[in-house]
């Protein structure tokens, strides 16, 4: 009989099949505006996925592992979340995120000696395996038959550069460096990222969320998703869909999940003339230490770094541009020189 390998690389839960035992309940009281104060209603009203405490586990495990070597810990959200219109879920809201911030940049915090634990949308890109996935290309077209005919190996053009990611992917492995977990819907994602948040306050300042998934702006709240997938004569042949605003959590983040963390968001805007009213708008609102603001059109090729003390844009040149260099190869290190600061800062009030 063969063996399945099991890997700490895999996360042991799934997250895209929808819990279907929480049909409407309708004794679950309507979901109210979401102010400030109101925020922690929704972790109240809201059933907290049932595989919560196998990540719990598993998360702490991770940060205890690391704290003991004083590793840094940076939190790398990615990829979109989804908003189900059916607990039996056939149709949801998405977005177009494909995780490749989230996946290149958890690259880059490795490669810094950071520890990474990558929260992202199940089956986006991930670390190291970007580089062949079915997103970008077909791995089969890395492959050759051997001389012989009677092996697979890797074609030749692409030995040099398959070799560095696999040395790179290894060694994250085997060091038991990237946690990987998974979320679908924006609800599974924001329990996640609180449960993540309050185990990591162990590690205090050595920690910094990157946070670059695509968080939905709207969704519908628990007491008002039907069971079954909607039938078009019980809606009179027409859909109108009417959603909730979500809960700004980056507030509770910053205020009580994990105030001495440093906490990067980011801010994606259509319209350039918005774009850094709206970062700063949200640095104001948070209080946190960097907003990255950047464009849907341009985000491969420029992000502007808004922090209380000014703005300032990171662009990549025309060679780098050709030459293919991440733009996350260069925004990681700042993140990682202004996290040294941060932490310096800390120590010297007293944290
Ligand atoms: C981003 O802005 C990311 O850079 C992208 C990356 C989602 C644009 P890809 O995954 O794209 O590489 O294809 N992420 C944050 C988006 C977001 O939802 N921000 C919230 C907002 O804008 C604040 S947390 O209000």
């Amino acid at each position: 009989m063969t063996e399945t390998p099991t890997s700490p690389m895999l996360s042991r839960v799934h997250t895209s099949a929808p819990d279907t035992d929480s049909a409407i309940d309708r004794t679950i009281p309507e979901f109210p505006a979401a102010t400030p104060i109101d925020e922690d209603n929704y972790f109240r009203l809201h059933k907290p996925p049932p595989y919560l405490s196998q990540i719990s586990r598993d998360v702490a495990e991770f940060i205890n592992f690391h704290h003991k070597q004083n590793r840094k810990v940076a939190l790398v959200t990615s990829g979109g979340t989804t908003v189900p219109l059916e607990n039996n879920t056939v149709r949801f809201i998405d977005n177009f995120s494909a995780g490749t911030r989230g996946a290149t940049s958890a690259e880059y915090f490795l490669e810094n000696s950071y520890a990474v634990i990558f929260l992202h949308r199940e089956f986006s890109l991930l670390p190291y395996s970007r580089h062949y996935s079915h997103t970008t290309n077909c791995f089969l077209d890395y492959l050759a038959e051997s001389p012989d005919g009677t092996k697979v190996e890797v074609d030749d053009k692409f030995q040099k550069k398959m070799l560095v990611v696999l040395k790179k992917y290894r060694y994250a492995k085997d060091q038991n460096l990237l946690l990987m977990v998974p979320f679908t819907t924006v609800h599974q994602y924001l329990f996640t990222l609180k449960l993540i948040a309050q185990e990591m306050s162990v590690i205090g300042y050595d920690a910094v969320f990157f946070l670059a998934a695509a968080v939905s702006d709207f969704f519908l709240p628990s007491s008002r998703i039907p069971q079954h997938k909607i039938q078009s004569k019980e809606v009179g042949g027409k859909l109108v869909v009417d959603l909730e605003p979500v809960p700004k959590f980056l507030r509770r983040l910053v205020d009580s999940w994990a105030p001495i963390a440093m906490i990067v968001s980011f801010k994606l805007e259509t319209d350039d003339s918005i774009l850094i009213d709206k970062a700063r708008a949200a640095l104001k609102r948070y209080n946190h230490q960097l907003v990255i603001g950047n464009l849907l059109q341009t985000r491969k090729k420029q992000v502007v770094f808004v922090t209380p003390e000014g703005e300032r844009w990171v662009k990549l040149t025309p060679p780098q541009i050709k030459n293919r260099i991440d733009i996350e190869s260069i925004l990681v290190p700042e993140i990682i020189s202004m996290h040294g600061d941060w932490i310096q800062s800390r120590k010297e009030i007293g944290l």
